[in-house]
């Protein structure tokens, strides 16, 4: 009797190691996405880019799936951003265009989102980088006390960042609810509105300046590059441009080694390649194509830290790694970088007309590679249509939870290599013109807004009449067919009147 008890303890003993290894298997997958800032489609060696090389970011198409018909529901940063954690179109909402660096949170606390929804699922979830979404209650934040609501208040778990944008006050480092390294002494004070205090703007003091600005750009000084808005205080809370991505990175792969053995779910919102262009000095010059370039390489540094972190941890292969940017590039987004003088011959949104602002595909149509080796083949190409809108519903598909968003819609097909999709997507430019893609066709809704913006030298895609492109045939935007095909036309702005009272 004794001898039966006995094996059949060693038996279950042995089985044991079987039974942990199979729940690490089924145990959900831990979702990274990577979401950079300003990149275009043509960036990266992965699409094409031959000026510049990005290994890194190429060893994530090596070890997945590479998308070349994926999209940003916005040309730029904060709409884009809104419908990706809340799976609505930002234009739905009023007040989600670009967020001064003093805006009012514009996320909706008592709705779900997708970090909400995922920490339901059992995730622990954590936002590090870029926020301009804003942040405190109506009237904006107090940066010297609690800022809430923030990132916490929408389904993170932490919090690590900036609070709207590199060219924009405050320049400090947001950890949960508190200014990193501030001292209660030296209160920060920030305006929108005019001039505040008496430290050195760009405008009146261009000669302490490191990098001039060409358009905007010419308030208070930090760190020797003039921002967008006023701020005092806060002397010891100020970053070093150059150290943001080491800091940030930091911040991330800590959090990934932290949480390695729960799923958890980091969205790593890069600086990089938004302007001030201000790399760290290892990258300096390497490029060859001056700042921007320079930050690409910085960028890829950072991409090979997180690879390198879930090969240590050896987490890779159930790990969901999404790579992809939050509108198109732009070359001069307002700092005398030489980013236009070097660009020695580099086409930073590919074939595509317009770029970051622009209601062409220059715009939105965004480099896209994903990599869970566990679950996808390697080294694949998809071309299915795909909007950043459906990482919503997809994960929330993927981790078996239930959801309510307006326009997200469940692509895990998609995002697991299935090359159709489903067939419309809408997008929105930087004043708020709306296309939709259907099938082969483009549909821009007529607007008057301004051709091009001189400044960036972009052009935004807006004409007083309708255009509809053949995106098969016509992937460069030459030809407006809405004389010749005013059946599609029909049929296109009907949709998008149907998607817009949905
Ligand atoms: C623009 C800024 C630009 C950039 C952009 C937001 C000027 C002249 N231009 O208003 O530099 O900050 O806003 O970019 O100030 S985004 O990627 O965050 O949307
Ligand atoms: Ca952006």
């Amino acid at each position: 009797m004794l001898k039966r008890i006995i094996s059949l303890i060693l038996f279950s003993l042995a089985l044991l190691p079987m039974i942990s290894a199979q729940a690490v298997s089924q145990q959900k997958p831990n979702i990274i996405i990577i979401y950079t800032d300003d990149l275009g489609f043509g960036d990266i060696s992965a699409n094409g880019a031959t000026k510049i090389s990005t290994p890194n970011i190429d060893r994530i198409a090596k070890g997945g799936l590479r998308f070349t018909n994926a999209y940003a529901t916005a040309a730029t940063c904060t709409p884009s951003r809104f419908s990706l954690l809340t799976g609505k179109y930002a234009w739905r909402k009023a007040g989600t265009n670009i967020a001064p660096g003093d805006a009012a949170m514009i996320l909706p606390t008592n709705e779900e989102t997708m970090p909400s929804m995922l920490q339901k699922a059992g995730y622990q979830t954590a936002v590090v980088g870029k926020w301009h979404l804003g942040l405190g209650g109506e009237g904006g934040p107090d940066w010297n006390s609690d800022i809430k609501p923030g990132p916490l208040e929408v389904g993170f778990n932490y919090s690590f960042i900036m609070p709207a944008t590199g060219d924009r006050v405050p320049c400090v480092y947001m950890e949960n609810y508190r200014i990193v390294d501030l001292d209660p002494a030296d209160p920060i004070t920030v305006s929108y509105k005019g001039k505040i205090g008496n430290e050195p703007s760009g405008k009146e003091n261009p000669e302490l300046l490191k990098m001039k600005y060409s358009h905007g750009h010419d308030a208070t000084i930090i760190n020797g590059v003039s921002r967008i808005g006023w701020m005092t205080g806060g002397k010891k809370a100020r970053w070093i441009d150059e150290d943001m991505a080491d800091v940030f990175t930091g911040r991330a792969v800590n959090f990934i080694e932290k949480n390695k053995q729960k799923p958890f779910f980091l969205f790593f919102a890069t600086h990089d390649i938004h302007v001030p262009r201000v790399p760290h000095s290892r990258f300096v010059g390497k490029s060859g194509m001056g700042a921007r370039g320079d930050a690409i390489l910085q960028l890829d540094w950072t991409v090979g830290e997180v690879l390198n972190t879930l090969d240590r941890l050896k987490i890779a292969d159930n790990t969901l790694l999404i790579f992809t940017s939050d509108n198109g590039a732009v070359v001069d987004d307002g700092y005398e970088d030489r980013a236009v003088e070097l660009l020695n011959g580099h086409t930073p949104s590919g074939i595509l007309r317009g770029g970051k602002y622009s209601a062409f595909e220059g715009g939105t149509k965004v480099p896209m590679i994903l990599r869970w080796p566990a679950k996808v083949k390697a080294g694949t190409v998809s071309d299915a249509l795909f909007s950043q809108i459906d990482f919503f519903a997809s994960f929330a598909a993927l981790t078996g939870r239930k959801i309510k968003a307006q326009d997200s819609f469940n692509s895990l097909n998609a995002l697991l290599g299935a090359n159709k999709n489903r067939d419309f997507i809408v997008q929105q430019s930087v004043n708020s013109t709306l296309s939709i893609i259907q099938g082969n066709w483009k549909y821009i809704e007529p607007n008057d807004g301004p051709k091009r913006n001189e400044m960036t030298n972009t052009e935004l895609g807006n004409d007083s009449g309708p255009q509809l492109y053949n995106l098969k045939e016509d992937k460069t935007e030459q030809n407006n067919l809405s004389k010749r095909n005013t059946l599609q036309i029909k049929l296109l702005s009907e949709k998008l009147k149907e998607v817009k009272e949905m």
